[in-house]
């Protein structure tokens, strides 16, 4: 297998609305991540991914860009992120810009002028349609609730928005918006990014015939089939690819929710020409597409359908395409909370358990802020703490027609919000767990006094040491990185592990998902093997053994 740098990185995913504030106005900020940068190095990852800093109304936290040139003022100035760029580049990080170019801001120039005329040179830069007998162009709803068409009284006529109605999809069929979009990211490129994670890539292209979708449980037809992995999106990435990332050394991630294994070898294969890797979704979504209401379920994921959809996806893209490795990021629920146990019993334990599964596993992993100190959902239980666009218009949408109860639908948000990922990163004891001296955008988690980084810092027992162990033995072995994966144990459903092999090397992972002890038999050929991490510090690994609730080890031969 081809040896590249970003399959031997660890990528560890900022959120900067919550990350550090550095002058107390309660908005994380570039001088707050600077001021981070040695924990994040202690850490040992060397990757990060920082979601949008660009100038923007903040609709959705900086995925709605209204200026793709310029830095939000309240994180900070051009002068401040090419400050950030060094002092990360001095300690040997690089640094993911969030490329968000499936749409911009409705308050972008572009738009503005866009909707002034039909004429405006900008028109056709978005997606106008006329009213089909005086209604919407088509059935689609958006990805947060109500019609994905905006209708605008200046022209009369719709304008497409997959996400909010403040962030209007860009026209890819429009060669001058591609235009635009590369000579962007060959500005960031030369100003000495280190690559792009690159927003809802997967549906830049639309189907040109829009039809209705189909129409489940809620009130509108389904885009997925016509948006998603559509006609022309693997001819845009290759222009883009030839245009501008073959032109760097750099490291691109595509976010493709809804991406098969087919789908991700052609955006993501070892020759494709287009991306590096993806990032695929089913392992965070399958409980979603038995529930009526998409992620809007209380049900508890399945671990034998989860433990499933991960060893396809590492035996499948074995050899043809690199793995993204994530439980968390900012638009999904702790990992701790829902893939462990969050009960102090065995919140440390489980937090460990996760980390050892994912880490040792063939792909890159990505490290969500928090993560590493076992930060756990909040579970706000009124409308008012949330933040989120998506679970405030859902909530609305769904309690207002009466498709569901407002209690229950309260219960969903505090388990799916995807604010349960975005409260402030916990640093210290001290009020507002240290990440403002002001008033936080959004609450802190009340358990900041127990979970933060000063606490765990000064713990050599510590989430924090143990991700720092793991991030060190995928450096320092090889066989993390490229070893052969094999699955133990299919159907077993406590036990998720898996050997590893390179040349003559072995790597055991041994991972116990219940909170009940599981019997299991250490197999022949890891007799008198090393320890190489344990997150119950286990003596014994030969033959019948019993592993205690989320018992978790890696043995190396
Ligand atoms: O998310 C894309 C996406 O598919 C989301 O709709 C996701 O399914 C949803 O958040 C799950 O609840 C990306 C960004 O990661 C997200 O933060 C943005 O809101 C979205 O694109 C629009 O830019
Ligand atoms: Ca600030």
């Amino acid at each position: 297998m081809k040896k590249n740098w970003w399959k031997e990185s660890v990528v560890y995913q900022i959120y900067p609305k919550s990350f550090n504030d550095s002058n107390g106005d309660g908005i994380g900020d570039i001088n707050g991540i600077i001021e981070k940068l040695d924990y994040l190095k202690e850490l040992g990852v060397n990757v990060l991914w920082i979601s949008p800093m660009l100038e923007s109304p903040q609709d959705d936290n900086g995925y709605d860009i209204s200026d793709y040139r310029r830095i939000y003022k309240d994180y900070g100035t051009m002068d401040d992120y090419e400050k950030l760029l060094e002092e990360a580049h001095r300690r040997e990080i690089k640094v993911l810009m969030d490329l968000v170019v499936n749409h911009t801001s409705d308050e972008h120039q572009w738009f503005l002028e866009s909707k002034k005329s039909k004429d405006n040179p900008y028109r056709d830069y978005y997606i106008w349609k006329n009213p089909v007998n005086g209604k919407e162009p088509n059935n689609w709803g958006g990805c947060f609730g109500g019609s994905a068409w905006e209708y605008d009284d200046e022209t009369q006529m719709y304008y497409l928005h997959l996400f909010s109605k403040k962030q209007p999809d860009l026209n890819w069929e429009n060669e001058k918006v591609r235009q635009e979009v590369y000579d962007m990211m060959k500005f960031w490129c030369d100003k000495g990014i280190d690559g792009f994670r690159m927003d809802v890539i997967s549906m830049i292209s639309k189907d040109q015939s829009f039809p209705d979708g189909k129409v489940g449980s809620g009130l509108y037809g389904d885009f997925g089939p016509y948006c998603v992995h559509g006609p022309r999106v693997h001819e845009f990435l290759k222009e883009m690819n030839r245009e501008v990332l073959s032109k760097y050394d750099i490291m691109t991630v595509g976010e493709t929710s809804g991406v098969t294994i087919e789908e991700a070898q052609k955006y993501a294969g070892e020759n494709s020409g287009e991306l590096n890797m993806v990032f695929q979704f089913e392992h965070v979504e399958d409980a979603s597409q038995h529930a009526e209401f998409g992620k809007w379920t209380t049900a508890r994921y399945d671990f034998k359908a989860f433990k499933k959809i991960m060893i396809k996806w590492q035996e499948q893209l074995q050899g043809k395409a690199w793995n993204s490795l994530f439980l968390g990021n900012h638009d999904q629920p702790r990992s701790v909370s829902r893939f462990g146990n969050d009960n102090p019993a065995y919140r440390e334990a489980s937090a460990k358990m996760l980390a050892t599964c994912l880490h040792m596993m063939q792909g890159t992993p990505y490290v969500y802020q928090g993560e590493e100190l076992g930060m756990t959902n909040v579970y706000f239980d009124k409308l008012e703490d949330y933040r989120d666009i998506e679970s405030i218009q859902y909530y609305t949408e769904l309690t207002d027609s009466g498709l569901m109860n407002p209690d229950y639908m309260m219960k969903c948000l505090m388990l799916r919000s995807r604010d349960n990922a975005r409260t402030p990163m916990q640093w210290n004891d001290s009020e507002q767990a240290g990440f403002t001296k002001g008033q936080p955008w959004i609450k802190v988690n009340p358990n900041y006094k127990e979970i933060n980084a000063k606490s765990q810092l000064a713990d050599p027992d510590s989430i924090f040491h143990y991700y720092q162990k793991l991030i060190r033995i995928r450096k320092e072995k090889d066989i993390v990185v490229y070893g052969e994966f094999e699955p133990l144990y299919r159907e077993d459903d406590q036990i998720f592990a898996y050997i590893r092999r390179l040349g003559e090397e072995r790597l055991l992972t041994v991972c116990n998902f219940s909170e009940h002890p599981a019997e299991m038999e250490i197999p022949e050929e890891f007799t008198k093997a090393r320890c190489l991490i344990s997150n119950l510090e286990r003596k014994s690994f030969e033959g019948k053994i019993v592993l205690k609730p989320y018992e978790a080890f890696v043995l190396y031969k």
